[in-house]
C-alpha cells in the first residue's frame, strides 16, 4: 500500500481493466502477469504499454502453454481470484484448466485417474499447502507432468523457511507487508502453524503496540517479499528503541538477478520481434508434435523434423496469428493452427524438391529432405505432416467449437486439392502448349496465393468474424498473396542464393514465364508497391490494429530470403 500510495502522488493511476485507460497513456502492466487478451488489447491501442510481468511468472506461463500444446489437462495450484491467478489461466483457453487452492477443491475435480495431467503453482503459495496438495495430486494422477523446477518464487520460498524457523523460538511475530499481498498472508500462516499464537501483520507506517511487546522475549520480524526496505526499517528501528538486540537468523543469501524490464512499449514492438516470437511458438509447438520416440523406430519422425522445424520465415503462421490477434481470436490456439499450416506447407516444400518434380537439392539453406534421406523417406514424411496437419486442425486444441474446427479443415482441403495446390503444382509441371500469362497467373495463384489466403481467413475462422470483415481479409490475402508471388520471381531473378537457402535462376533455365517477363523488373517492382498500397487501403478500417499486417504486406515484397 506504501508503494501504492507513492506512486499515486506522483500521478500514477491504478486501474483493473485496459478500458479505463486513455489513448497514448502510458501503461505499466502488473508483475502478477496478464491474460493474453490484455496483452493483445494492448498491443492493439495506441498505449505506450510496458510488460513487468514477473519473470518467474513468465515462465510458469510457458510451461503452461507446453502442456496445453501436450493436450494435458492443468491443475493450477493457487487462490482463486487472485491477479496471478486470473494472470495465469488467461494464457490457454478456458476448460484446459482448473484451479486447485484446496484438496477439496481437488476432490471436486471429475477427471478419470487416466487423465493427462500437468501441475503449476502460483508463485506466493504457502510452500507446505501446495506440498499436500502435489501429493494427493501425485496419488490420483499416475499420467502427471510436474513444473522442472518449484513454481514458488524463491523469495517466497526463502521467506517461510525462515519465519518457519523463528516462530518456533518466538513470543510474537510481525510480518510487515500489505493485506493484499498473498506471500504477506502466508508468512501469517506458516508463523502460526509453526506454533507461535501471536502473530500481527502491519505495513510498518504505525507505531508499535507497546503493550502487546511488553512480555514478550523474542519477536519474530519478517517481511513479504513485496514489502519495501524502508517499512521493514520502519519497524525494525522502534523494536531497537525498544531495547531488543537484532538478530538475523537465516542466513540465505538471495543472489537471483533479473533482466530489466524492456522499456519498449508493446504498441512500437518491430514485425521482426513478432515474427521472432511467433517463429519461437511455432518451433515449441511443433517440436512438442513431433517427439522422437525411443523405440529406435524412428526415422520417419526424425525426417518430419528435419523438414519442419529449424528453418522458414513462418511468414503464413505470422499470418494466422495477426489476424486473429486483431479480431479478437485466442492466441494460443492462433499458435496451434500456425503450427498446423507450417507442416503442411513444409510438406509442398518437400514434395516440390523431389526429382519428379522441381527436383532441388536444397531447401532452407540446407540439403532438401530426399537429399539428406531418400526419396521414399521424403514421400513418406510429407505425406505424414500432410495427415498431422489435418489431425491438429479436427483436434479441440485448434478451436473449442466443432464448427470452427470443420472450417478450417474443410477449407484447407479445398486449398490444397484437385482446385489449389495440387491443381496449381501440375499446371506448373505440365503446361499447355503456348502459356499465357493468365495462365501462368492461374497456376502461381493456385500454388502460393491460395495457400497465403488460407492463412488469413483461417485467423478469421478463429475469431469467428463477421461477413465484412472476412470480406475485405479475403481482399487483402489475395493482394498479398500476389506481392509475395512477385517478391518470389525478383528473387529468382536478383537474389542470393545463399540468402534465399535454395537454388536460383531456375526460371530463366526453364523457360518459366515470370512477374519480370510480364511487366519488366521495374514494372515487377512498381506493381508489388501498388499491391502493398493497396492492402494498406484494405486494412485501414482495422485501424491501429493491423499496423503489424500492413508491415507484414511491406516485408512480403522487400524481403531477401
Ligand atoms: C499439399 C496435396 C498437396 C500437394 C502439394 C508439391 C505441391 C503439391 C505443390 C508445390 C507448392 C509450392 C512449393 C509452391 C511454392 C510456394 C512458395 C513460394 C514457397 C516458398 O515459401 P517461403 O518463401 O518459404 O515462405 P519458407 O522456407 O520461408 O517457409
Amino acid at each position: 500500500m506504501a508503494v501504492v500510495e507513492r506512486l499515486k502522488a506522483k500521478g500514477v493511476v491504478f486501474v483493473h481493466e485496459l478500458s479505463e485507460i486513455p489513448d497514448r497513456a502510458v501503461t505499466i502492466l502488473s508483475a502478477h502477469g496478464v491474460p493474453q487478451t490484455v496483452l493483445r488489447d494492448a498491443r492493439g491501442r495506441a498505449l505506450r504499454t510496458l510488460d513487468t510481468t514477473c519473470p518467474l511468472v513468465a515462465k510458469v506461463h510457458a510451461q503452461l502453454v507446453d502442456h496445453y500444446h501436450d493436450g494435458r489437462h492443468i491443475l493450477l495450484i493457487g487462490h482463486q481470484g487472485h491477479p496471478e491467478i486470473i494472470g495465469t489461466l488467461g494464457q490457454i483457453p478456458r476448460g484446459a484448466i482448473s484451479v486447485i487452492g484446496s484438496i477439496g477443491d481437488l476432490d471436486a475435480i471429475a477427471a478419470p485417474p487416466n487423465t493427462a495431467i500437468a501441475y503449476a503453482v502460483q508463485t506466493t503459495f504457502s510452500v507446505q499447502d501446495s506440498a499436500a496438495i502435489i501429493r494427493a495430486i501425485e496419488s490420483r494422477f499416475p499420467d502427471l507432468r510436474k513444473p522442472r523446477s518449484s513454481d514458488i518464487c524463491y523469495a517466497t520460498t526463502n521467506r517461510q523457511a525462515a519465519i518457519d524457523a523463528i516462530a518456533r523460538i518466538a513470543d510474537r511475530v510481525i510480518v510487515v507487508g500489505d493485506e493484499l499481498s498473498s506471500n504477506a498472508k502466508r508468512l501469517t500462516e506458516v508463523a502460526r502453524a509453526a506454533g507461535c499464537a501471536d502473530v500481527v501483520m502491519l505495513d510498518g507506517t504505525k507505531p508499535l503496540d507497546w503493550d502487546w511487546l511488553a512480555e514478550a522475549e523474542i519477536v519474530g520480524l519478517t517481511a513479504a517479499a513485496s514489502t519495501p526496505a524502508g517499512s521493514v526499517r520502519a519497524v525494525s528501528d522502534q523494536l531497537v528503541a525498544m531495547g531488543f538486540a537484532l538478530e538475523e537468523v537465516d542466513e540465505t543469501v538471495e543472489t537471483v538477478r533479473f533482466k530489466p524490464v524492456s522499456m519498449t512499449p508493446l504498441s512500437d514492438v518491430s514485425l521482426a520481434d513478432r515474427m521472432e516470437a511467433v517463429r519461437r511458438d511455432i518451433e515449441r509447438c511443433l517440436d512438442r508434435q513431433l517427439p522422437v520416440g525411443d523405440t529406435g523406430d524412428s526415422r520417419l519422425v526424425k525426417a518430419m523434423r528435419y523438414a519442419a522445424l529449424g528453418g522458414g520465415k513462418r511468414l503464413r503462421g505470422l499470418l494466422t496469428v495477426l489476424v486473429a490477434e486483431m479480431l479478437g481470436g485466442d492466441q494460443r490456439q492462433a499458435v496451434w493452427v500456425a503450427s498446423a499450416i507450417e507442416c503442411l506447407h513444409t510438406q509442398s516444400l518437400v514434395h516440390d524438391d523431389l526429382p519428379c518434380m522441381d527436383d532441388d537439392d536444397f531447401r532452407r539453406g540446407k540439403p532438401s529432405l530426399h537429399r539428406q534421406f531418400d526419396e521414399a523417406t521424403a514421400v513418406l514424411a510429407g505425406d505424414a505432416l500432410l495427415a498431422l496437419a489435418f489431425e491438429m486442425l479436427a483436434d479441440e486444441r485448434a478451436h473449442e467449437d466443432p464448427a470452427v474446427r470443420g472450417q478450417l479443415t474443410l477449407a484447407l482441403a479445398r486449398t490444397i486439392g484437385k482446385d489449389g495446390l495440387a491443381r496449381g503444382q501440375m499446371m506448373d509441371l505440365y503446361p499447355p502448349v503456348g502459356v499465357s500469362a493468365d495462365q501462368i497467373g492461374a497456376c502461381e495463384d493456385l500454388k502460393t496465393g491460395a495457400l497465403i489466403r488460407y492463412c488469413v481467413e483461417a485467423g478469421a475462422f478463429l475469431a469467428k468474424c463477421d461477413d465484412n470483415d472476412h470480406q475485405k481479409l479475403i481482399t487483402f490475402s489475395e493482394k498479398l498473396g500476389l506481392a509475395f508471388q512477385i517478391r518470389d520471381d525478383i528473387l529468382d531473378h536478383l537474389g542470393d542464393e545463399k540468402e534465399v537457402g535454395k537454388r536460383l535462376r531456375k526460371d530463366a533455365s526453364s523457360g518459366r514465364k515470370t512477374a519480370i517477363d510480364a511487366w519488366g523488373l521495374d514494372g515487377a517492382l512498381d506493381k508489388s508497391r501498388r499491391l502493398v498500397a493497396s492492402c494498406r487501403d484494405v486494412l485501414s478500417s482495422f485501424g491501429n490494429k493491423a499496423k503489424l499486417l500492413e508491415q507484414v504486406a511491406e516485408f512480403a515484397i522487400s524481403r531477401a530470403h
